[in-house]
């Protein structure tokens, strides 16, 4: 649902500029240091872009969730590492307090997240539960207004500088499953807090991940997001709206690795022509272009479900399945028509390639959406 067409147009407009005056020549620069530039960081804070999706009441644009595509996809036409700072607040991260939390938390929490003078991050993954998220170990404890969390989280995204972390942990220990979890909000310097170094990674330097470990760290109760037994169905309704996010930022980088592609190939002369002119350099960019286009597609439709009222689980796992796998196949072609050097790192598209990668990862493996597709398919014909 787009809400003022006119507004809409207007901060497509000046996200677009940002990104394409901004944010792509910094590129490099994020490369090399690891770091999004403070300035940059700055920026993005008076843009309003970490409260993107955060309720206007708190502070946010309140974005609908086809407005949020439309902007991920802009967001995604340069290094997924910009995205992945503010991508916290606007989901992840802040979501279950969205849906589930009290008022006095959503007043305490979320006009921070969305001025980003606080970052948020979400701790689900832990070294023995990834893909089987409902088998977490890490322990809440009720002692009177306190809970005690015990245990450890792996790769969490943002962690190295955020001020808030959602945990989910189990508050039942006789139930093993995804009923006996619960979902807190920890704040940063509680003591029983220690964070890991930061992960080195394939790609996407300047997204900040590393291990967060509790030990007896006492969080007031007032803290828990909704319900004791809440916390995973929750965190699955956020995943629901993630993944259709990232389908967006999957498109976005597509196209921006499609436009540097078919630049690379108008300019490359080989064979005396451009090597555009040939046709099975055409045959990669029309693929690709195709693509990309279904992908668009499938994910504003999914949206528009979404804003709707629909359930989208099963049409928000197939988005993210096809649209991550496709950037995939986008980014190896675009390697493969800027040839030799697509290999070289003066080149955007051999950086893409690596950063493309952990889309295919990260929120629910490609086997997992599989998996709940399927799930889903077999639920609804019942
Ligand atoms: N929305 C609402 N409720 C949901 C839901 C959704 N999208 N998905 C599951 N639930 C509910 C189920 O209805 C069930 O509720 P009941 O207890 O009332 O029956 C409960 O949650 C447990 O669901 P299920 O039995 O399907 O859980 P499983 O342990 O079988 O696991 C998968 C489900 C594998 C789909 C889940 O663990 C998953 O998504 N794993 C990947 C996790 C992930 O993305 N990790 C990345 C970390 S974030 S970067």
């Amino acid at each position: 649902m787009i809400r003022d067409q006119e507004t809409l147009n207007q901060l497509l407009a000046m996200i677009e500029r940002f990104v394409r005056e901004r944010l792509v020549p910094a590129e490099d620069r994020l490369a090399e240091d690891e770091r999004v530039p403070e300035e940059i960081v700055e920026e993005m804070k008076q843009l309003g872009l970490f409260g993107l999706t955060i309720p206007e009441e708190y502070g946010g644009l309140g974005l609908t969730m086809e407005e949020e595509i439309l902007v991920s996809i802009e967001l995604g036409k340069t290094s997924p590492a910009f995205r992945s700072l503010i991508g916290t607040n606007n989901g992840i991260g802040s979501a279950a307090i969205v849906f589930n939390g009290t008022e006095e938390q959503k007043r305490k929490y979320l006009p921070k997240y969305a001025s980003g003078e606080w970052l948020s991050c979400f701790c689900l993954t832990e070294p023995e539960a990834g893909s089987d998220a409902a088998s977490l170990r890490t322990t809440a404890v009720r002692d009177g207004d306190h809970y005690i969390l015990n245990g450890s989280k792996r790769f969490i995204t943002n962690a190295p500088v955020a001020q808030t972390y959602n945990v989910m942990a189990r508050t039942d220990s006789d139930n093993k499953g995804a009923r006996g979890i619960s979902s807190f909000i920890v704040e940063r310097g509680t003591p029983g807090i220690t964070l890991g170094s930061v992960d080195r990674k394939m790609g996407q330097a300047g997204s900040l991940t590393c291990d967060v470990m509790f030990d007896d760290c006492r969080v007031p109760a007032a803290n828990i997001i909704g319900e004791e037994g809440e916390g995973f169905v929750t965190a699955m309704k956020v995943l629901d709206r993630g993944r259709l996010h990232i389908s967006g930022v999957a498109v976005g980088l597509a196209e921006r690795l499609i436009a540097d592609a078919l630049d690379y190939a108008m300019q490359r002369k080989q064979f005396g022509k451009p090597i555009a002119e040939q046709q099975l350099i055409q045959a990669m960019l029309a693929d690709s272009r195709t693509e990309a286009y279904a992908a668009r597609c499938m994910a504003l439709e999914t949206a528009r479900k979404r804003d709707a009222g629909k359930n989208v689980t099963l049409e928000s796992a197939a988005c993210k399945l096809f649209c991550t796998e496709m950037v995939g196949r986008v980014a190896d072609r675009a390697v493969q028509i800027h040839g030799g050097s697509g290999y070289m790192s003066e080149f955007a598209v051999e950086r893409f390639y690596r950063d493309v990668r952990l889309l295919r990862l990260y929120e629910g493996t490609s086997q997992i959406l599989q998996l709940v597709v399927a799930r889903n398919m077999i639920r609804n014909s019942r």
